[in-house]
């Protein structure tokens, strides 16, 4: 490896990310394709600045022509602790912090690091917050697969991490992909409970509780059964048996917050509004917005009659 991709490693390493990968940008034509068939048969729902941002999302060149090399980071947040409440948040919203402006600044820091390497080195980075394929990249550099449910899975610390990107303009030694393990496996599939994965590799968030319950402002359909869920899904991630690891993260950042874990459904409908702009004023809940988070509780609680 050269010196400065092991430099590279070493400092991602340093700031706390499990995987760091390597691989060359160039357009995106395989993916291109499937994300064409995706937005063409709707699977978006109403997130339609998928849309509107097709040409970039396909082509890296678009954040500028010098940056020829993307790195991808893995960031987990899977802690030891179980969903112990029939009201359900997905875990990596279990604590008040937001992980956007946590991991944000990690890859800030990592990117100052790497810029004192040396004088003409550039770097851009992003964490689920731009015009960007994250899980393509994941996937080119090795972080992991694409499991049937989408998401990227790697053998040893399963899917329970989030994935950064950073744009250099400077070549690296390039990682392989790995292999896809998901085998003849379809556990995620077959647990899905609203059909949302209609076949493998394929969502539709027309039909996904994450989507519901994360993104849509709107009324959300009678056929969406949202089992619990009062904040994104993690079904189709519990079921992996890549997730049975007992490798956990040490930051504390992503620890259960009693505020919010294991919460009965009333303990949650009482929260005011006032207290759910104190208790979620950093979280990724608070952009869900109160009134969401009510109709999120009172749909759960009509579908439990
Ligand atoms: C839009 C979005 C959503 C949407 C749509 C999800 C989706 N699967 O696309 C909704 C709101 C439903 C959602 C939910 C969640 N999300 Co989200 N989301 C995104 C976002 C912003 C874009 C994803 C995207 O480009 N979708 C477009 C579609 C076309 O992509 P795709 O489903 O992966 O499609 C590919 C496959 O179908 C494949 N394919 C198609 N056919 C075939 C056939 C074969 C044989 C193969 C091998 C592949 C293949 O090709 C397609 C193109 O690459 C990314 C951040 C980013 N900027 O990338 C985060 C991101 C994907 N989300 C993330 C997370 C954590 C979640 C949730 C777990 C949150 C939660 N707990 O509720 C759930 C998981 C639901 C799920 N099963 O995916 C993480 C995933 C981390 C990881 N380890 O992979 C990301 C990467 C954010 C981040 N930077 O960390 N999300
Ligand atoms: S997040 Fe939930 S609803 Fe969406 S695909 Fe996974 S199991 Fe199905
Ligand atoms: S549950 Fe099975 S099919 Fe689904 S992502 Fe995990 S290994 Fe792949």
């Amino acid at each position: 490896m050269n010196n400065l991709s092991s430099k590279i490693k070493e400092i991602c390493k340093c700031f706390g990310f499990i995987k760091t990968g390597f691989s060359e940008t160039k357009v995106l034509i395989e993916e291109s394709a499937f994300l064409k068939e995706w937005l063409a048969f709707k699977k978006n729902a109403d997130m339609n600045w998928i849309n509107k941002s097709y040409e970039k999302r396909i082509n890296p060149s678009f954040f500028g022509k010098e940056f020829v090399s993307v790195i991808s980071l893995a960031y987990l947040y899977n802690t030891p602790y179980k969903q112990i409440s029939e009201t359900k948040i997905s875990r990596y919203a279990w604590n008040a912090g937001d992980y956007h402006s946590i991991i944000s600044k990690k890859l800030n820091n990592v990117c100052c690091e790497i810029e004192k390497l040396d004088a003409e080195i550039k770097t851009l980075y992003f964490i689920d917050d731009a015009p960007f394929m994250d899980k393509v990249w994941a996937k080119k550099s090795g972080i992991g697969w694409q499991g049937k449910n989408t998401i990227v899975i790697n053998k040893k610390f399963g899917s329970f991490f989030f994935i950064g990107n950073i744009l250099i303009n400077k070549k690296l030694d390039y990682d392989k992909p790995v292999e896809n393990l998901c085998g003849k496996c379809r556990k995620c599939i077959e647990a899905c409970p609203t059909g949302a994965l209609y076949d493998d590799y394929k969502l539709d968030a027309n039909l996904c509780i994450a989507y519901h319950t994360i993104e849509n402002q709107k009324i959300i359909p009678r056929n969406v059964n949202l089992n619990g869920w009062i904040f994104g899904c993690d079904i189709c991630q519990e079921v992996c048996p890549y997730n049975k690891t007992e490798i956990f993260t040490d930051d504390e950042n992503f620890f259960p917050d009693e505020r919010i874990y294991g919460k009965s459904i009333s303990e949650l409908e009482n929260i005011t509004e006032k207290k759910f702009d104190s208790i979620f004023k950093n979280s990724p809940i608070k952009r869900l917005g109160y009134k969401a988070w009510l109709r999120n509780i009172k749909l759960n609680k009509i579908l439990k009659k």
